[in-house]
């Protein structure tokens, strides 16, 4: 009976949005465990709460046209999903990628809604985002493209109402510039935006957040098999803002981190990365991470992203985009002998490569429990803003762990409930959905 109202469910939704395969899977994933919660909850489908949580409350798309430094015009597409209000404002980053688009954003907004429900905050979901590349545009031109994508967005957003956040593409710099131009525009001085500068509201340690959280949550993982990052060896993808602090977090815990990554390719480095060298690299010249290697004599590097799973290792975190593991890597590191893998990035596992890891049975942590540290520090930024005081870094920092030994439990104990021990993809879906769903049938249809 359940297994209909869901497959229904699917194919209408299916049926509406043709032709977004991201959006369709991350939708598969989540339903594909929520079988035995309407068995359970009968109240669920008569309040008709999976219809109501698989269409976005509004998605808003709109042109943003801006000029280039020798004076030509561009125009971008500019998205905001807001999907999910149960919980709290709209949360959730903007993307600025040539990839995005509305199955993307979808995918990742509907991912973001049981994330903000398992880190415990008051958070709906949403998320945003453009397929302008900032790669190669100078900073002026960076700046005319925030303050056009925000000169349509700020009629959409507010402190109460939908609060972005960065994502691929927007850090410091593009928050910066778009909080600047919406409080011009709006007169308004308040947490509008989460991840701003240390200066004008932002919280310490939300840089740190999302990859100190996924080695936090891997950390619980690796307790639960009596091990931890002492002495193993780490594969981290991507060299952005995930990766760096996913990095630093676990050599800090004592891991060696041999192999990092960008969209070109992938650097091993067996000594364990220079993660000083690598920050200035990528964080101030925002230069590729080939440069690396041409810097590090005995380091390595190798054209073609997907290569660095086939790097043996204990513990792989997938921290660069969607789908960037697929089936064959997933076999390759089991192979190798990894025990363990947390998503820093959203969705980096194919659907078969999740398979894999489930059944080999080693330690794996989906992207909405382990990277929610970072959706986590944002909703604490908001508290500090609301409360007109900043914390200190280890006061966000403990807090944050908190969250994420936390949430790492609930998944646990839920996958254990509902006779899938082991599972945290049951686990997290299965708690992530339960709370928002409460909290729909409390408000009415
Ligand atoms: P950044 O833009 O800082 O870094 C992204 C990194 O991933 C870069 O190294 C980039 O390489 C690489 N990358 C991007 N697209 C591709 C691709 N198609 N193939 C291979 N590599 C790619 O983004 P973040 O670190 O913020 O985000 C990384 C992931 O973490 C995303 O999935 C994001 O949704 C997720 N996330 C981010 C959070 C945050 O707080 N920032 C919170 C939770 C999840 P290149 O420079 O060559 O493009
Ligand atoms: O995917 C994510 O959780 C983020 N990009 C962070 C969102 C946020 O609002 O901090």
């Amino acid at each position: 009976m359940s297994d209909q109202y869901i497959a229904q469910t699917v194919e209408t939704l299916m049926r509406r949005y043709p032709g977004e395969p991201e959006f369709h899977q991350a939708v598969n994933e989540v339903l594909e465990s929520l079988a035995p919660v309407f068995e359970k909850n009968k109240e669920f489908e008569e309040a008709g709460i999976l219809q109501r949580i698989v269409e976005p409350e509004r998605q808003i798309i709109f042109s943003v046209p801006w000029v280039d430094d020798a004076g030509k015009v561009h125009v971008n597409r500019g998205l905001r999903v807001q999907y999910n209000s149960a919980l709290g404002p709209y949360k959730g980053g903007i993307r600025f990628h040539p990839s995005v688009n509305a199955s993307v954003i979808k995918f990742l907004g509907f991912e973001q809604i049981f994330k903000n429900s398992l880190t415990g905050l008051m958070l709906g979901g949403g998320k945003g985002g453009t397929d302008f590349d900032p790669k190669g545009k100078s900073d002026n031109e960076v700046m005319r493209f925030c303050q056009s994508f925000m000169a349509e967005l700020y009629r959409h957003i507010d402190a109460d109402t939908d609060v972005p956040a960065g994502d691929i593409g927007v850090g410091a710099r593009e928050i910066g510039y778009m909080f600047g131009y919406y409080k011009k525009i709006k007169n308004i001085f308040h947490g509008v935006l989460t991840g701003k500068g240390l200066l004008y509201g932002g919280s310490l340690a939300r840089k740190e957040a999302t990859g100190f959280g996924c080695v936090y949550f891997c950390n619980e993982m690796l307790k639960d098999r009596q091990s931890g990052f002492e002495n193993k060896k780490v594969v981290v993808s991507g060299s952005g803002n995930v990766a760096i602090y996913a990095a630093e977090k676990a050599m800090s815990l004592g891991a060696k981190v041999v192999a990092m990554s960008d969209s070109g390719g992938y650097i091993y480095d067996e000594n364990g990365i220079n993660l000083e060298l690598l920050k200035k690299l990528k964080e101030v010249e925002r230069k590729r991470i080939s440069e690396y290697a041409k810097e590090v004599k005995n380091a390595k590097y190798a054209e073609g992203c997907a290569g660095i799973w086939t790097i043996p290792c204990d513990i792989a975190l997938p921290c660069a985009t969607q789908n960037e593991l697929d089936g064959n890597a997933a076999q390759t590191l089991v192979k190798n002998g990894c025990i363990a893998v947390s998503e820093g990035a959203n969705m980096p596992c194919t659907p078969e490569a999740v398979k894999v890891f489930l059944d080999a049975k080693i330690s794996y942590g989906p992207g909405k429990a382990a990277n929610a540290g970072g959706v986590a520090t944002s909703g604490l930024e908001m508290s500090q803003n609301s409360q007109r005081l900043s914390w200190t870094f280890d006061e966000v920092d403990a807090k944050l762990h908190q969250i994420m030994i936390n949430i790492h439990a609930t998944a646990r104990d839920t996958a254990k409930e509902y006779d899938t021990p082991g599972n945290l993809v049951n686990g997290a879906n299965i708690a992530g959905f339960l709370k928002g769903a409460r909290v729909m049938i409390s408000h009415g249809v």
